[in-house]
């Protein structure tokens, strides 16, 4: 469903049923990938400004309006780098992502490494436009650029009694300031899981770019997974790590604060978190005095629904 929308119609005009997701492919054949890792200073086989070197604006048609670029890569959460939302776009700089090796293990047939830029050379790259959405009740509109998360996995070919995938973080203290820090309220390495059946819906995917170039390391350069109808935390940054598992595996902000976050994390303004409601959300750019707007169930994204049939999502939240 790609609909094309005047990005100047503020987004109240517009209806929430119009899309919420668009999807371009901005790499034709698998091969285009391949052409550009010949590029040389670039930076894992991909130049910077990639997506306007192919010639294709920044930003999608969409129902709603992207947040300005400068918000997305300034107001973070990326506790390896500091618990302030400044934090990471002050300090992750010094994070080294390249090479970049990712390790697949678990229940699978063919465990491996991998280097990312060789994943990233026969892999279609797509730009996708989703709105996170954090459980601090702020959201943002994101043009992301990656691949469904089901690619890579279907690789490493899968084992019939795989039921979770566990997403791990690189642990570099050297480079990662709130991982030395006394204050992290959370455990590292960060982890993070979903039901394999969630990690081959073809919405969630790795990213490795957002507003056309390459990730900033704020935004968990290189590789990322962004998984749009659940709560920001699940969409973990800068992955080393992919295992796939026979039992749900325990997650970084589960273990520190169990009934505050789930597994599940859906989007969901009919459960509140425990010291707030979750029934609306302040789209970024915005301040604590600024507009509120509804936050739709599964951040709008009904498509999942079908994974969550017969479920208590009060229960499993
Ligand atoms: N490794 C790691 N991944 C992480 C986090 C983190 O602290 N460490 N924070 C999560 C949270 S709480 C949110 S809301 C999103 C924020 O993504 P953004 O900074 O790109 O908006 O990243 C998620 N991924
Ligand atoms: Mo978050």
């Amino acid at each position: 469903m790609l609909i094309k929308t005047n990005r100047e119609i503020p987004s109240s005009e517009i209806t929430p049923e119009s899309v919420y997701v668009s999807r371009r492919k901005f790499m034709g054949q698998s091969a285009s990938a391949a052409v550009l890792a010949g590029i040389a200073g670039s930076a894992y086989g991909l130049p910077e400004n990639f997506v306007s070197e192919q010639g294709f604006a920044k930003g999608e048609p969409i129902g709603e309006k992207i947040t300005p670029e400068e918000y997305a890569t300034r107001y973070n959460n990326f506790y390896e780098f500091g618990t302030g939302k400044e934090d990471p776009s002050k300090k992750a700089h010094v994070l080294t992502t390249e090479p970049w090796s990712l390790e697949v293990g678990g229940r699978v047939g063919k465990p491996g490494k991998i280097e990312l830029e060789d994943v990233l050379k026969d892999i279609d790259l797509e730009e996708r436009i989703y709105r996170l959405r954090c459980v601090e009740a702020w959201s943002m509109v994101v043009p992301w650029i990656g691949f469904p998360v089901k690619k890579l996995l279907e690789r490493f070919e899968p084992l019939g009694d795989a039921k979770y995938v566990k997403f791990t973080t690189l642990y570099r203290p050297k480079e990662m300031p709130g991982i030395r820090s006394i204050f992290s309220s959370v455990d590292f390495p960060y982890v993070e899981g979903l039901r394999l059946d969630e990690a081959n819906h073809p919405l969630a995917i790795f990213s490795i770019g957002m507003y056309g170039k390459v990730l900033p390391n704020q935004n968990g350069a290189p590789f990322r997974l962004v998984v749009p109808w659940k709560y920001g935390f699940k969409s973990i940054k800068s992955i080393v790590k992919i295992e796939l598992t026979e039992r749900e595996p325990r997650t970084t902000w589960n273990k520190s604060a169990p009934h505050e976050y789930g597994f599940y994390a859906n989007v969901n303004p009919n459960v509140d978190h425990p010291r707030w409601s979750q029934a609306q959300e302040r789209r970024l750019p915005t301040t604590i005095f600024g507009r509120k707007i509804e936050t739709r169930m599964f951040n709008g994204y009904d498509e999942v629904a079908s994974l969550y049939e017969g479920m208590n999502l009060k229960r499993k939240y």
